[in-house]
Order: C-alpha cells, then sequence, then structure tokens
C-alpha cells in the first residue's frame, strides 16, 4: 500500500497558486455566526436563486455539504461532550440549518440538486454585510447533464446522518423526510456518477468514491439494509488520505468501515493515514508542534486530523498513542504556542489572546447604518463584531501568524475549517468526563 501524501501535496500546492482567491468563500452555516437564526426560521436562499436582492447570512455557497456530516459524526461519537458543555440544543440547531437547506436543495421529482448559490466571481468582489448584499444569485445545479455525484453522495450523507441525529431526538417525522431525501438522492448519485466541476476554482474536487462510500455507510447504519454496506466496501478507498479535507474523506470512510465491520483492512488504512500524520511521518512539524499539513488553513487540518485520531482511538486503533496527539494538537490551537508572547487561541474568543481580525466580511462592519465598504477590508483594527468560536486559518510552518484581515490564507474562517475542530473538543470534553484526559507534552505550553 502506497501513500498518495506527496502527489496530492503538490496538486493542492499547485491548485492554490493557481486560484489565489481560493479561500475567500465565507460566512457559511456552521461557522457560529453573528445574529444566529432562530431554529425555527425559514431557510430564505433556495427561491432566490437569480434574484437580484437576498438578505440571506450566508454569501456565496459552494460544495455542497463539504464536510458537514462530520459534524454530526462527532456528535453520535461525543454525544456526551455536547452535553457536559450544555451546548446539545445549540448542536441540533447548528446542524437543522444546513439540513433544512439540503431538503430544499435537491428535488427528487425532477431529480435535479442545487449546488451552489451566487456568482463567485460578483460575490468576491464585493466586500460588506451580507444583508447588503445586492448582486444577482445565480445557482449551479446537479442533475442527469451536470454531473456531480461528490456533492450528491456528500449531501445524501449529510441527510443520512442528520436522520439518525434526529431519530435520536426523537423527532420521528423530520428524521424521516431526511432519510427519504438521503435515499433517493443516494440513489440519483449512484447512477449519475461525475465529478462536479462547477466550484473548480474555489473548492476543487478530484474524485467521488470516498463521498459514495460515506453515503452507503451513513445510509446502513439508519436503515440496517446490507446492500448499503456492500456497496460501501465496493465504493472505499484504502490508499493513505492527504488530509481530511472537503476533497478527501478517505481517511473518514475507512475509519467508518471499521467500525461497523471490524476488518483488519480498514483499520490498517487508517493507521497508515497516521503514520504519515504522526512525528516521523510525511508532515511538517512546526517548531512548536502543530501538524502543519499546508500553508493555507493549516489549523483546519490539525483539527479535522484530531477529530479523525479520537474516533479512531475510541474504537480500538492506537488509543493512547492517537489521543495525546489529538490533544496536543487542539492544545496548541487554543494556546500552547508561542504565538503574540504565548498562550494564543486560534479560536476567536476564547480566552484573552485571540485574532482580532479575521478575513470575514460581516464581522469586519460596524454596526448599521454604518457604512461597510472596502475600507473595513483594509483597516488594520480589530473587527467591531466577534466572531466567537470560528478557528482562524493558521500558522506558516515556522509558527508564523500575522493578524491581518487581508491575509485570507492566514485568517480565513470557514466551515470546513470547524467542522472536525468542535467535534475534537467535543470529544476532549468527553475524554475529561470519562476520566481518560491523556497527559499532554506540548513543546510551548501556555503557563498562565
Ligand atoms: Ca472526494
Amino acid at each position: 500500500m502506497k501513500s498518495d501524501v506527496s502527489a496530492k501535496d503538490e496538486r493542492k500546492a499547485h491548485h492554490l497558486q493557481a486560484h489565489p482567491m481560493n479561500a475567500l468563500c465565507v460566512g457559511n452555516t456552521s461557522v457560529p455566526v453573528l445574529d444566529s437564526p432562530s431554529s425555527n426560521a425559514q431557510h430564505p436562499i433556495l427561491p432566490r436563486c437569480q434574484s437580484s436582492s437576498s438578505p440571506e447570512v450566508d454569501e456565496h455557497q459552494n460544495g455542497g455539504s463539504k464536510l458537514f456530516h462530520v459534524e454530526i459524526q462527532s456528535w453520535e461519537r461525543f454525544r456526551d461532550g455536547y452535553e457536559k458543555a450544555g451546548q446539545l440544543d445549540m448542536m441540533y440547531d447548528m446542524i437543522k440549518w444546513p439540513l433544512d437547506y439540503f431538503l430544499k436543495a435537491w428535488d427528487p421529482t425532477s431529480k435535479q440538486l442545487t449546488v451552489q448559490v451566487g456568482d463567485a466571481g460578483m460575490d468576491h468582489a464585493f466586500w460588506g454585510r451580507p444583508e447588503d448584499m445586492t448582486m444577482a444569485r445565480p445557482c449551479k445545479v446537479v442533475n442527469s447533464n451536470n454531473k456531480g455525484s461528490d456533492i450528491a453522495a456528500e449531501t445524501a450523507a449529510a441527510l443520512a446522518a442528520g436522520a439518525l441525529a434526529y431519530e435520536d431526538k426523537g423527532d420521528e417525522l423530520y428524521s424521516i423526510r431526511l432519510l427519504t431525501a438521503a435515499e433517493s438522492l443516494y440513489a440519483f448519485a449512484k447512477t449519475n456518477r461525475g465529478v462536479f466541476g462547477g466550484s473548480a476554482a474555489y473548492y476543487s474536487s478530484s474524485g467521488d468514491p470516498d463521498e459514495m462510500c460515506e453515503a452507503a455507510v451513513w445510509l446502513y447504519r439508519v436503515t440496517g439494509n446490507n446492500e448499503y454496506l456492500e456497496d460501501a466496501k465496493g465504493f472505499v478507498e484504502t490508499a493513505w488520505g492527504w488530509s481530511l479535507s472537503w476533497d478527501d474523506k478517505k481517511v473518514a470512510c475507512q475509519e467508518l468501515l471499521y467500525e461497523e465491520t471490524q476488518d483488519a483492512v480498514y483499520k490498517d488504512a487508517v493507521v497508515g493515514f497516521f503514520q504519515g500524520w504522526l512525528p516521523g511521518g510525511q508532515i511538517t512539524y512546526t517548531p512548536c508542534g502543530l501538524a502543519w499539513r499546508d500553508k493555507w488553513g493549516a489549523n483546519r487540518y490539525a483539527g479535522n486530523a484530531a477529530f479523525m485520531a479520537l474516533l479512531a482511538a475510541e474504537s480500538g486503533i492506537e488509543t493512547d498513542s492517537y489521543r495525546k496527539w489529538a490533544v496536543e494538537q487542539i492544545n496548541y490551537l487554543l494556546g500552547d504556542n508561542n504565538h503574540n508572547g504565548g498562550c494564543f487561541s486560534y479560536e476567536i474568543g476564547y480566552g484573552s489572546n485571540y485574532p482580532q481580525q479575521p478575513h470575514h466580511r460581516g464581522a469586519s462592519c460596524p454596526d448599521r447604518p454604518a457604512p461597510c465598504s472596502q475600507a473595513q477590508f483594509s483597516a488594520n483594527s480589530p473587527s467591531p463584531q466577534i466572531l466567537q468560536g470560528a478557528l482562524v486559518g493558521g500558522p506558516d510552518a515556522q509558527d508564523n501568524y500575522q493578524d491581518r484581515r487581508t491575509d485570507y490564507v492566514q485568517n480565513e474562517v470557514a466551515t470546513d475549517y470547524n467542522s472536525g475542530f468542535q467535534g475534537a473538543l467535543a470529544g476532549i470534553v468527553h475524554l475529561q468526563a470519562s476520566g481518560n484526559l491523556p497527559v499532554t507534552n506540548n513543546k510551548c505550553p501556555c503557563r498562565n
């Protein structure tokens, strides 16, 4: 078995250089946003495709569900962590917004999935509040003519995982709606295979077997139907993943299948992934010990990998070493580093020493009716709104980090940045509660 880490690394690096605006997509639903909507509110986006005025909180939306299923996976495994933190209701609220969105996005009659709202170019040319956006918001769709089984299957996985979450919550009706949509969307994806190219400049996609595999496993978990499990075994790739990212979810499906089957093939693939990630493998480590996968959002890759390590540990794979490594990575993100005198949290709002200038348009704007424009983008001053809970991109390979809004490589925030990170936090609370928090040995410990 060979790792594909190096090849992926090169492809990714090339992709990022070729598309310097790559990471400007911000304001997605699962990063804690300002003015959090109530759980009963209707999502206004889908009926507004092509509209010239749209008041939604979200901005340019693409990539389908990205790593949304990861959030629900963390709920499933570390539910007690959310309970102990008093965040269980918030978790249900957080996942219901995108689930409602996906239900509206998928039309099983015409077999069409809306996968993107907004024109990326026009969207990125604007700096200001989302509620002040007035440009056209054209949609991109996936159907039998425009293939996109990667996004369709990822969305099906999210819907199926959501069905499990809401069944557990006791909302049987909503759970059935989610499952029904998940099954028809998965069936559509299976008969219309092909990678979606419509977001290539922003969230490129290199293949769909990982998403197909995830959808099949989650559907098996909800229905118990063995056909789904057999499908998943057919789709799974046992190569070692580059990371857990919007494009590459191999390791997630390897872990899911190991949990379902206890088959050593899948376990070995997960172990291989972490051989690449743990010290001595193929990942650069910063002097203070961050597993640094890429200059673009290094924290996000570390957070996602830490979450996977906690999941793998929970299923009995290298439990002690994976837990220790995962907690050390999260420790780094929350303060065990040397930035700004040390004890710097890359999660906004945690402690008192955290990023002041995330690359986030809404957060950079003063309260209305004060104007907000490009001047706020360039202003070298703290954002007036606190984007509580968002993880910013992170440092370079030498632990250097500049808290500047204009630097979107280091200061981006996005759903795929918070998905694994927040799951890892729930996992750590779970370890604390069960008396299993490992002893860690961070290189730049916070002494305050
Ligand atoms: Ca993929």
